[in-house]
């Protein structure tokens, strides 16, 4: 697929930069990268006591995100990234012109933030937990805003009855009544944590709830639509005083996951991947196949009927 050697051909360009890089030379130095906008990122300096800089890009590195560790040098006040570690991962997505996106390297857990207004959208939720079973990353899935529900406390999206079963983590939070902010907090420690959902849910009042000390601005949702207004431009990354990192990022439209031949979509349904086993045949799309362990537990219940469309029309989607 064209996406996946654009990925490769990244790769090289990064090891062959990365070959060239003269660590002994005493203008080259190690940092973080917190932000990036336009053509230029903040970076904190990997040697402590320097406060971040600005550092333009070179146009060959390929993307660069919140969470990459890079060399830069510093030579006349005109600092520039000259290459990329070697990321343990990178969360990337397709936009809506099917080309890849970061969005953020490094990551070891992803929150996928949801809320009671705007709605949450199960589609899109699936389509998350697949990019992370994919990139192996851990997941959390947060619901907020429960104080918008009459009954308090009670998730009319039955999020934990649906995604429980499967071992995903499933919390309640409310920033106005300050619930599970705490359960939240100690989830995060010592992760490098991204949060993500569509624009409004609250995953900026999120942040700012978990770092009370640090200024970030929070959007109001339209009363038209009752939708986000997309507050938050870019990314950044913010350190957590137990330790650990919370990368706060713009609101999606969509999170439309990466097709790799070499990852079948089952795998990132947990409940039709434990199943795929008792299928008559090893490779089984589960669709009209027959002695089909999984429509077999469709049809009995024991799979949910909503995440077993979503899986056959990712399925589709990644035939295209
Ligand atoms: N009732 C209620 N409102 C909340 C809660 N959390 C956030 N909000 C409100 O939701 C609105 C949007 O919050 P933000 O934190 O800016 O949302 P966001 O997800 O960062 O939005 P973008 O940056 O646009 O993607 C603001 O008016 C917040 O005050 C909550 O727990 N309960
Ligand atoms: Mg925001
Ligand atoms: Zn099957």
């Amino acid at each position: 697929m064209a996406k996946r050697k654009l990925s490769h051909q990244q790769k090289r360009r990064i090891t062959k930069a990365q070959q060239s890089i003269n660590l002994d030379d005493e203008n080259t130095h190690q940092g973080l990268i917190i932000s990036h906008h336009g053509g230029e990122v903040e970076v904190q300096p990997a040697s402590q006591g320097h406060s971040n800089i600005h550092c333009k890009l070179r146009t060959n590195l390929g993307a660069i995100v919140c969470g990459d560790q890079v060399y830069y040098r510093q030579e006349n006040h005109d600092p520039s990234i000259i290459a990329i570690k070697p990321r343990l991962n990178l969360l990337q997505r397709l936009d809506g012109f099917g080309q890849l996106k970061a969005v953020a390297a490094n990551v070891s857990q992803l929150i996928i933030c949801l809320s009671i207004e705007p709605e949450p959208n199960l589609f899109l939720l699936d389509q998350y937990l697949l990019s992370a079973e994919q990139q192996q990353i851990e997941v959390l899935i947060v619901l907020n805003k429960i104080d918008l529900v009459d009954n308090n406390n009670s998730d009319p999206f039955d999020l934990k009855k649906i995604y429980s079963p499967m071992n995903y983590r499933v919390i309640h939070t409310s920033i106005k009544n300050n619930l599970n902010i705490d359960t939240l907090q100690q989830l995060c420690v010592k992760h490098t944590n991204v949060i993500s959902g569509v624009s409004g849910v609250g995953k900026s009042s999120i942040t700012k709830a978990i770092l009370p000390e640090t200024e970030i601005p929070i959007g109001e949702i339209s009363e038209m639509n009752r939708e986000g207004k997309h507050t938050t431009r870019t990314s950044r990354l913010y350190h957590l005083p137990l330790g650990g990192n919370l990368i706060d990022t713009p609101g999606v439209r969509g999170f439309n996951p990466i097709f790799d031949d070499s990852i079948p979509i089952a795998s990132g349904f947990r409940e039709i991947n434990a199943l795929a086993q008792n299928c008559r045949f090893s490779n089984c799309q589960h669709t009209h196949e027959p002695r089909c362990a999984v429509v077999n537990a469709v049809n009995s219940g024991e799979i949910n009927k909503n995440r077993y469309e979503n899986y056959l029309k990712l399925l589709q989607e990644s035939e295209k």
